[in-house]
């Protein structure tokens, strides 16, 4: 048991202590390397108030030290990529269904817009797809707010309809995951409605009523709680007023999900991306949140939930009786965890989820979304190393982009003459670091933010809150722009089919508008063109699948420190392939040199001499000697 007596080396040297701290470096933009200095190691909790100057108080080290001892565990060793599995060699494609294809002309996507278009996916390469949220929902976070888990939303089509893709899925060989959405529930669900009616029914204990509310906070903007008059009582929601918690400490509850999820299994879904997973654990008695860490992290309360006390039992017990018996693939949605925590949750014996989303690469370190700045490639090689070299049984989820995220390509630079570069690296590095690649619609075709002007544009719902609640602390004309800058919906707008009006995408007014960019970025166009974005991901995703040492083998990464430089070999007894990368936009000195080495692909149509060229990415196979 760790007390105020420990220092911060003990707490480093505990894994979810290193998380958090690291977590919280992160997040004022502080080296990582500060954590090793031996006088910071050495530096009594106790002492932490009084040398931060009230920075960090008392309540902050006895919130960590809870939470510390709450986790006794340590992850295992073991670097290897495990057993072989499908889901390490697939290369997943997310579809926001909303936004994908509109089969029936209502300006909204739909599971036939999916059905017709399975060629192009096949086309592309892709193993398995993630569906965003397609359940019946009234829809106050796009089908993040379930009303009914056993009903497919009208505007999306029927239970046909998705009998039909995964039967069409599975006779090409392709795969199907569901978005299993079950930290909360919409305001209409009928367990939320019988629980606000009658606190004594079953279902009355389904959700957090409270007497009085705490001092958590929404992801979206404003307290975490709202007034049920019908109860007399507040109830809580982590994201918008309309998304319930669900309280998983009831028993029947988790037996009711896990019902629910066997069924879907039965429909002959093969697993499941799970939304916020790690949120379903809260604190008992639900304690109010650290000021402080709520300064550093921004959101007040996350300590009671991101890790909560159950977390592992209730994933254990979810996969025993859900996943398990139907070998049902998982990857958990978990913002906060860390490296060594990711242990705890995905290494194979424990056997709770197969992977993680991990989200601490998609900014620079001291930015938060909605930041206006250029993110450093460099940053992604160094946050990537660690994972790579120290797996710890950890498969690791590869990607830039989702449905709540900008373009990645506009983060890190904008300028049209790189666009196409930049986005082939990214693909490069993508479909070649160790682990499971996840495409995000669109990003196969090298799109872009939207020129996003007015308010007006928007429609999420997380965009449309913040704005009421920051315009408030930062004026008006900031709120916007940060919005502006930030918000999920550079991601939603629909897919690029052709240059038509509306994109292809319906017949129909859109139900959220996009800008001009699609006109030359668009599936056909670029299916013409053999030097296109999207033909050098159709490239990159058959070397992949035809180069199994992209998949298991080792990785060896050089040069860690030179700055600019991603230089990685991947090695098997078969084969050796190498990536050699510039990460930056100036022209860098090349350190190998191309004798003895083929070039599989790049983003160049020559090859480099003595330099590397802005963006530019080259995948060579070594040529053995015996072949030369
Ligand atoms: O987008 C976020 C703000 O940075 C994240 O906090 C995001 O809300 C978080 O990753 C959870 O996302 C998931 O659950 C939300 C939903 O709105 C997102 O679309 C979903 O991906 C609530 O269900």
């Amino acid at each position: 048991m760790l007390n105020q007596n420990h220092t911060v080396g003990d707490v480093m040297d505990h894994p979810l202590g290193q998380d958090i701290l690291l977590k919280l470096l992160l997040q004022i933009g502080i080296s990582r390397r500060f954590l090793g200095h031996p006088l910071i190691r050495r530096i009594r909790l106790s002492h932490l108030p009084r040398l931060t100057g009230g920075k960090v108080d008392e309540g902050f080290v006895a919130t960590v030290l809870e939470l510390l001892n709450s986790e006794p565990d340590v992850p295992g060793i073991g670097s290897g990529p495990g057993r072989a599995a499908w889901w390490k060699e697939a290369v997943f494609y997310q579809i926001y269904p909303k936004s994908f294809m509109d089969s029936n002309g209502d300006g909204v996507g739909d599971l036939g817009g999916i059905l017709a278009k399975l060629d192009y996916l096949q086309n592309l390469g892709v193993d398995a797809l993630w569906l965003t949220p397609i359940y019946d929902s009234p829809e106050a976070d796009n089908g993040y707010d379930i009303r009914d888990y056993q009903a497919i939303l009208s505007t999306y089509g029927t239970m046909a309809d998705f009998d039909a893709l995964i039967q069409e899925l599975h006779r090409r060989g392709m795969r199907l995951i569901m978005d299993l959405v079950v930290n909360h529930t919409s305001d209409e669900h009928r367990w939320f409605q019988e629980a606000m009616g009658d606190p004594a029914s079953p279902k009355g204990d389904y959700y957090f009523f409270r007497d009085d509310p705490n001092n958590w906070v929404s992801f979206f903007g404003g307290s975490a709680w709202k007034r049920i008059p019908q109860r007399d009582q507040w109830v809580l929601h982590l994201f918008s007023e309309r998304q319930m918690d669900l309280n998983w400490d009831n028993p029947a509850l988790r037996e009711e999900i896990f019902r629910m999820v066997r069924s879907w299994l039965d429909r002959g879904v093969d697993g499941f991306r799970l939304d916020v997973i790690n949120y379903i654990s809260k604190r008992p008695g639900l304690p109010p949140g650290n000021e402080c860490l709520a300064h550093i992290s921004g959101f007040r309360g996350f300590e009671h939930y991101f890790y909560g006390p159950n977390l592992h039992r209730y994933l254990r017990e979810l996969r025993r009786q859900a996943l398990d018996p139907y070998e049902a693939f998982s990857v958990g949605e978990t913002p906060g965890i860390g490296r060594q925590t990711a242990k705890l949750l995905t290494a194979p014996p424990r056997r709770e989820l197969d992977m993680i989303f991990n989200f601490d690469h998609l900014e620079n370190p001291g930015k938060v979304r909605g930041d206006d700045y250029r993110y450093d490639l460099n940053y992604y090689k160094e946050y990537i190393i660690p994972w790579m070299e120290d797996p710890g049984g950890v498969w690791m989820s590869l990607f830039y982009e989702n449905h709540d995220n900008p373009r990645m390509i506009s983060k890190v630079n904008p300028e049209p003459q790189v666009r196409k570069v930049l986005a082939k690296l990214l693909a490069l590095l993508q479909m070649t670091l160790r682990g499971t690649p996840f495409v995000f619609q669109g990003q196969e075709l090298g799109r872009v933010n939207q020129n996003f002007t007015s308010m007006d544009q928007l429609r999420d719902v997380e965009s449309l809150n913040l704005d009421q609640t920051w315009r408030k602390t930062m004026g008006e004309e900031t709120a916007r722009r940060k919005i502006l800058t930030g918000t999920r919906d550079h991601a939603r707008v629909p897919m690029a089919w052709n240059s038509d009006r509306q994109a292809g995408f319906s017949e129909a007014e859109p139900w959220i508008a996009q800008d001009q960019d699609y006109r030359t970025w668009n599936a056909p166009a670029e299916s013409a063109d053999p030097d296109s974005v999207l033909n050098f991901y159709r490239r990159l995703i058959r070397l992949r699948r035809s180069h199994p040492v992209l998949v298991y083998g080792e990785i060896r990464i050089r040069f860690k420190k030179t700055r600019n430089l991603f230089l990685y070999h991947r090695v098997s007894p078969e084969e050796t392939l190498i990536v050699e990368c510039n990460l930056s936009s100036r022209r860098i000195r090349r350190r190998i040199t191309s004798r003895s080495r083929h070039r599989l692909i790049s983003n160049y149509p020559d090859l480099p001499q003595g330099w590397l060229r802005p963006y530019e990415a080259i995948l060579w196979k070594q040529e053995t000697k015996g072949k030369q």
